[in-house]
């Protein structure tokens, strides 16, 4: 199916080309699905990258996990991460002024070099965005932010006021891809989803087709209802990497999560 098709408004009103780049992956893999590969070595993500990626459009990572980074094993990550066709975010949420965040893009981890996307939080304005675009143009290279509107996490401090005023920062930056909205309240989602509008996504974690709670507060909602709700991406860890079977987990993510946006 043509991602056009699929996607309607959403592919017409969206401008970040990595919005574009992430409706036709999904479109050529029938899924929604962003695997968070929230493992301690390169060999298990490398691992589940193979196993899994024809199902996945992007993968998340945390670098930072990683026991014993080097940059150079990182590539494996990173090659893996191309030869599946996916798109790698790195789930930063960066929350600094802006020369700071500018910085931490580069440093050990070198961000900038390899991840499309990554998140930010808007708690310190939004000269954080900037700063991080910045340390894109300098290798010469294309990203987009996701601001954290809304958390899973029980107890958050990302209360409606708050969220509304990242969405200002949001409309006012054209780095700014999406949103994360939480993905363990419906309303919460459609309530996200009235106030962007068709010009941005909106991507999901707290998501899990069978838990109702996870470990240390994550809260989850269902994936199929949180497509219906207004959201384009379901960022899916544990249901999926601690599965008995990762890979018909991951096949059912998709074709769920697929038809939810056929059906919205
Ligand atoms: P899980 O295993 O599906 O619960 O993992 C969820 C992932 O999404 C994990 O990597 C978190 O860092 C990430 N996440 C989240 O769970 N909730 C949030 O509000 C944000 C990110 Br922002």
């Amino acid at each position: 199916m043509k991602a056009e098709d699929a996607w309607g408004p959403r592919w017409v009103n969206c401008a970040h080309p990595l919005s574009h780049e992430f409706m036709r992956i999904s479109s050529e893999k029938q899924s929604l699905v962003v695997l968070a590969a929230d493992l301690p070595t390169v060999d298990g993500i490398v691992e589940l990258i193979e196993e899994l990626g024809d199902y996945v459009c992007a993968l998340k990572t945390h670098v930072d996990m990683v026991e014993g980074f080097n940059m150079e094993e990182w590539r494996r990550v990173v090659d893996a991460t191309r030869s599946k066709g996916m798109l790698l975010f790195e789930d930063r949420k960066f929350a600094d002024i802006g020369r700071v965040a500018q910085t931490q893009m580069g440093g050990l981890y070198d961000i900038r070099s390899w991840a499309d996307l990554v998140t930010s939080h808007s708690v310190s304005g939004p000269d954080v965005i900037d700063g991080i675009a910045t340390a894109w143009d300098e290798v010469e290279r294309i990203g987009g932010v996701l601001l954290l509107a809304q958390m899973s996490s029980s107890g958050n401090l990302l209360v409606e006021g708050y969220t509304e005023s990242t969405l200002d920062i949001g409309k006012a930056s054209p780095h700014v891809l999406g949103y994360i909205g939480n993905g363990s309240s419906v309303s919460e989602l459609r309530e996200l989803r009235s106030k962007v509008g068709d010009g941005r996504m909106i991507w999901t974690p707290g998501v899990n087709l069978s838990a109702e709670e996870g470990i240390l507060g994550q809260r989850y909602g269902h994936p199929v209802e949180a497509v219906l709700a207004g959201s384009d991406a379901i960022i899916v860890g544990s249901g999926i990497h601690k599965s008995d079977d990762p890979l018909s987990a991951v096949r059912e993510y998709a074709s769920s999560s697929w038809g939810a946006l056929l059906e919205r």
